[in-house]
């Protein structure tokens, strides 16, 4: 997301919000929290895990806003049953967690690792045992640096070098997990990795990018079946990150605006993933930097999937800036009410952003697989975490959510980024968006007020 220089968090003003209940999205309804490898895991060095691009990345000097990496993190590699535990007892349904790719495969032998392996396997036989039903990701980011190191996700290899790691995966754990998300976020892997490069592993090229996301697509796409052939009862499906859009004002160049940043940030992944290709307006603008794409891509990329992923965290508001970026576009400084990464706290644009994408395509059930938000939260002396705004933010989403559900939509689940603080990318550990607070002095854990409302809300039908 580009929204580094954006000012601190306001704070929430008005009234306690109206929260919905949980008996109002159906039994059937999965409630969720999310995490991610690279972000938890620690044990860099465990079990014959090679290095990933973050591991490199973040070695670079200058690249982390507090020179941190994810080496430690949350020690969950070794301390996971405590966070099932946790995960258990706040009464969630769900648990979405991603694999560490450098864990899997070293670059020398083409068989998977066993250990590697074998730490997922526990890790899913610990979410069953607690009642949690394994989400797994297959890609957040954390690129073994080997891949890197031949071209990374810009070399058309590494889309079978995706495959062979979906296809271990899922052989191993697909008797148990039931729910494959291929990637997640690929504008992220893409943009923020490729053309921004404050993202690993830090290439500022915007062909590079293009050519990335689209690798990151066609492995998608090539993995889906592979899957499916492993776990014939598998859903499958992606997450993406994605915005609702506003014009910085009613002008003929900033609605023109708007559509440009729509076809790269939005429509760049939702065309093709659903059968329309890249869109053609975009594709135009871009020029050179457009990807290398070749005959049967198009078709291999929209695969049939189960399900889309939704990550969802704030609109963006769109300016004409002539010279700015890849289309001319600029999005503007939040407004009002914002977080600590300065984002925007925007709840309607979740259930906008639903009821969009679920008119524009046939993405079958849609789940939001994160949406959260970070605030400088403070341990007070009785070791309380009174992170008010967290839990107002909580609150004022799921009834945005409901407002969804009572629309039609056809949401089904929903994830809390995340179930701990944890390495935060290019902002280290300087931003906590956790329901569980991690001092990472002791690695101890405790539940802050937004965890316990999210367990109040979760366990009422069952209380
Ligand atoms: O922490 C990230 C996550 O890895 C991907 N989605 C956005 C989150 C908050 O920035």
């Amino acid at each position: 997301m580009t929204t580094r220089d954006m000012p601190a968090a306001s704070p929430a003003p008005g009234p306690e919000p109206h929260a919905p209940g949980r008996h109002e999205f159906g039994p059937d309804f999965l409630w969720g929290c999310a995490t991610s490898s690279y972000q938890i895991e620690g044990a860099a060095d465990a079990d014959g895990r090679v290095e990933s691009i973050w591991d490199r990345f973040a070695a670079t000097p200058g690249t982390i806003r507090d020179g941190s990496s994810g080496r430690v993190a949350c020690d969950h590699y070794h301390r996971w049953p405590e966070d099932l535990d946790i995960g258990r007892d706040l009464g969630l349904s769900a648990y979405r967690f991603s694999i560490a790719w450098p864990r899997i495969f070293d670059g020398t032998s083409r068989a998977p690792n066993e250990k590697g392996l074998d730490f997922y396997s526990r890790l899913v036989d610990g979410m069953l045992e607690r009642g949690l039903q394994p989400w797994a990701t297959l890609y957040h980011w954390d690129l073994p640096q080997w891949l890197q190191d031949r071209g990374g996700w810009a070399d058309r290899a590494t889309v079978g070098a995706f495959v062979d790691l979906a296809d271990a995966l899922t052989r191993r754990l697909g008797d148990r997990v039931k729910h494959w998300i291929t990637h997640n976020e690929p504008w992220c892997t893409a943009i923020l990795g490729n053309y921004e490069g404050w993202h690993a592993p830090g290439i500022k090229d915007l062909r590079t990018a293009l050519q990335v996301a689209h690798h990151v697509l066609l492995s998608h796409g090539q993995a889906v079946p592979v899957i499916r052939a492993n776990v014939p009862d598998a859903r499958v499906g992606i997450s993406l990150s994605l915005h609702p859009l506003r014009p910085a004002s009613e002008s003929a160049r900033d609605l023109a605006a708007m559509e440009r940043h729509d076809g790269l940030r939005y429509r760049w992944f939702l065309d093709p993933l659903y059968g329309r290709g890249y869109p053609a307006a975009t594709l135009a603008q871009l020029g050179d930097a457009v990807p290398v794409v070749l005959p049967g891509d198009l078709d291999v990329i929209a695969a049939p999937t189960d399900f889309l992923g939704v990550n969802y965290y704030f609109p963006e508001t769109v300016a004409d800036a002539p010279g700015h970026g890849p289309l001319d576009t600029r999005i503007l400084p939040a407004q009002g009410e914002t977080t600590a990464m300065g984002w925007p706290v925007a709840p309607q644009g979740l259930s906008e952003l639903l009821a969009r994408i679920a008119r524009d395509y046939p993405c079958g059930s849609l789940y939001v697989t994160e949406n959260g938000a970070c605030y400088d939260d403070v341990v007070a002396d009785d070791g309380a975490v009174r992170d008010v705004a967290r839990r107002r933010y909580l609150m004022r989403h799921l009834a945005a959510l409901r407002q969804a559900v009572a629309d039609g939509v056809p949401v089904r689940g929903y994830f809390a980024w995340s179930l701990l603080d944890n390495f935060e990318w290019a902002e280290g550990y300087t931003r906590r968006f956790g329901l569980v607070h991690v001092d990472y002095a002791t690695q101890q854990r405790r539940l802050k007020d937004s965890a316990a409302w999210y367990r109040a809300f979760l366990r009422a039908d069952v209380d």
